[in-house]
C-alpha cells in the first residue's frame, strides 16, 4: 500500500511540480518554502532513498538525472542550515550509499562546503540562516537574544561525520565535535539542555527545554551518533543516557487516566503540552535500551511503548484518527488539542516512526495495527486527486486541507510506513541509521569504513 501512496505523491509532484520544491496538492502547482531558499527540488532529493528503497526504478532513475542536470548550489539564496543539512545533505548521502552513484557523493560534499561558512563564529556554534553566496549567516530573529537553535545546530553531526569519512577532508567532522566541546562546557540547568545558544556569547538563552519542537533531533543524534560509530563515541553515548535521565525526572509524567507524556520545561515551570513531533521520542527511547547503563534496558523499551501508546491516542481522540500538531494535558483533557492553532495534521511521520520501531524491537503486532490504521486515515482524509494535503482540523466532520504536500511524507512518512510492514531485513538497524528526516547512514564500522558502505 505504502508503494501506491508513493507512486500518487510522486507521480502528482512530477506532473505539475517537478523541479520546484514541493506540490500543493489541491491547486496542483509548485510550493516553494523559504526554507530553501531558491535551492530547487527538495521533494526529489529528499524522495530519492525512498524510490531506491521501493524499487521504483524508473522514476529513480528520472530522479537522478534531474540531480545531474539541475541541482545547483551556485545560487543567491538564503537557506536554513538544518533543513538543508536534514533533506538535501541526508538524502544525498543516502542516495550515494544505496546506489553507489558518484553524483550523489560530489553534490553532497558540494552542499556541504557552501555550509562551512555557518560556523564562522565566535564559538563555532553556527547560525541557523546562511547566504550560501555570500556566506553571511544570521540567526532567527525570534530566537531568544540572538541565539542559535539546539536542534538546529545539534541535528548536524551524522550528516557531517559521513561528510569527512567520503571527502577525506576532516574540516567537517570538527565542526561538530566542536560543537560538542562548547556543550560539554557549558552548566546545564538541572542537566538539562536549553533550546537557545548564543552562538557569540557561548551562553544559554532563555532556559526553555523541549523535547519536541526546537530540541527534539539534538537528543536523537546523540544516541544515532554513538550508533553509528560501531558504538565506539563515548562522549555521545553519555550525553545522550545522562540527558534522558534528566528528561526523566523533570520533563515526563503520568496523566491522572495513565498516559505517560513528555512535557515542556520553561525555567522550571512544566507546560502540560506535548507535541506531535515529541512522539519521535518512542522510538528513540526504544533504539537506545539496547544501550541503557545497567538494568534499564527494559525501562527504556517500556519507556518507548508508553510513549507510543500515549500518542496512538492523540490520534484515536480525533474524528480522522490522525494526530494533531500539540496536545495537551491539563484543563481535564488528555492527549487533545485544545487551541484551534494546534489542530493541524501536517502529514508528519513521528507516530508512524515510533510504530515502526516499537515494532522492530518489539515484533507486537498491535504496532502494525496501529499503522494500518494511519494509513487508513491518511487515504480517507489526506489523499486528493492531486497527490496527499495536510489537514487543518482533525477534529472536525469535514476536511479542509492546507494545500501542501511536505517533502518529508515521501521521505519519512511513507518511508517507515514501508518498513513497518516489510521483514527486519530491509535496511537493518545494525548496518543503518537514519538521520532525522529517515535517510538511512551506514554504520561505521571501527576496523573498516569502508566495507560496510554498500550494505543493503
Ligand atoms: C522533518 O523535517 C524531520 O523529521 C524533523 O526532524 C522534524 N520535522 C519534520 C517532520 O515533521
Amino acid at each position: 500500500v505504502s508503494l501506491q501512496m508513493m507512486k500518487h505523491a510522486w507521480d502528482n509532484y512530477k506532473h505539475y511540480a517537478w523541479g520546484l520544491n514541493e506540490l500543493k496538492p489541491i491547486s496542483k502547482q509548485g510550493h516553494s518554502s523559504n526554507l530553501f531558499g531558491n535551492i530547487q527540488g527538495a521533494t526529489i532529493v529528499d524522495a530519492l532513498d525512498t524510490l531506491y528503497i521501493m524499487e521504483m526504478k524508473e522514476e529513480f532513475k528520472e530522479a537522478k538525472e534531474w540531480v545531474e542536470k539541475n541541482l545547483d548550489f551556485n545560487v543567491n539564496a538564503e537557506i536554513s542550515v538544518f533543513e538543508v543539512n536534514i533533506r538535501f545533505v541526508g538524502g544525498l548521502l543516502s542516495a550515494y550509499y544505496l546506489s553507489g552513484e558518484e553524483v550523489f557523493r560530489k553534490k553532497a560534499v558540494e552542499l556541504g562546503e557552501k555550509l562551512l561558512p555557518a560556523f564562522n563564529t565566535p564559538t563555532g556554534i553556527p547560525w541557523a540562516l546562511l547566504n550560501i553566496k555570500s556566506g553571511i549567516g544570521r540567526n532567527w530573529p525570534w530566537a531568544s537574544g540572538g541565539s542559535s537553535i539546539l536542534a538546529e545546530f545539534g541535528t548536524l553531526h551524522l550528516e557531517f561525520v559521513h561528510l569527512s569519512h567520503l571527502s577525506g577532508n576532516p574540516v567537517f567532522a570538527e565542526k561538530v565535535m566542536n560543537i560538542r566541546k562548547v556543550l560539554n562546557r557549558l552548566d546545564k540547568p538541572e542537566g538539562l539542555y536549553p533550546n537557545y545558544l548564543n552562538p557569540s556569547s557561548g551562553q544559554w538563552g532563555q532556559h526553555h527545554v523541549s523535547i519536541g519542537g526546537l530540541g527534539d533531533s539534538f537528543y536523537e543524534y546523540l544516541l544515532k551518533a554513538w550508533l553509528m560509530s560501531d558504538k565506539t563515541d563515548e562522549d555521545g553515548k553519555k550525553m545522550y543516557y545522562d540527558a534522558v535521565q534528566a528528561i526523566e525526572t523533570h520533563l515526563i509524567r503520568k496523566s491522572s487516566g495513565g498516559l505517560t507524556y513528555i512535557a515542556e520545561w520553561k525555567g522550571g515551570l512544566l507546560e502540560h503540552k506535548m507535541g506531535h513531533l515529541t512522539c519521535f521520542a518512542g522510538g528513540m527511547f526504544a533504539l537506545g535500551a539496547d544501550g541503557a547503563p545497567s538494568d534499564k534496558t527494559g525501562h527504556h523499551i517500556e519507556l518507548g511503548a508508553e510513549i507510543a501508546r500515549t500518542c496512538h491516542e492523540s490520534y484515536d481522540r480525533t474524528r480522522m484518527k490522525l494526530g494533531p500538531e500539540a496536545f495537551r494535558f491539563d484543563g481535564g483533557v488528555e492527549a487533545i488539542a485544545t487551541r484551534q492553532n494546534e489542530k493541524y495534521y501536517i502529514l508528519r511521520p513521528e507516530v508512524i516512526e515510533t510504530y515502526m520501531y516499537m515494532w522492530r524491537l518489539t515484533h507486537d503486532p498491535k504496532y502494525r495495527q496501529w499503522g494500518w490504521e494511519a494509513v487508513e486515515a491518511l487515504e480517507k482524509h489526506c489523499r486528493v486527486d492531486g497527490g496527499y494535503s495536510g489537514i487543518r482540523d482533525v477534529y472536525s466532520n469535514h476536511e479542509s486541507h492546507d494545500d501542501v504536500q511536505q517533502s518529508f511524507f515521501l521521505s519519512e512518512t511513507l518511508k517507515y510506513l514501508y518498513l513497518l510492514f516489510s521483514e527486519d531485513d530491509l535496511l537493518p538497524f545494525e548496518h543503518w541509521v537514519f538521520n532525522t528526516e529517515a535517510h538511512p547512514l551506514p554504520v561505521l564500522r571501527k576496523d573498516d569504513g569502508n566495507k560496510e558502505e554498500n550494505q543493503k
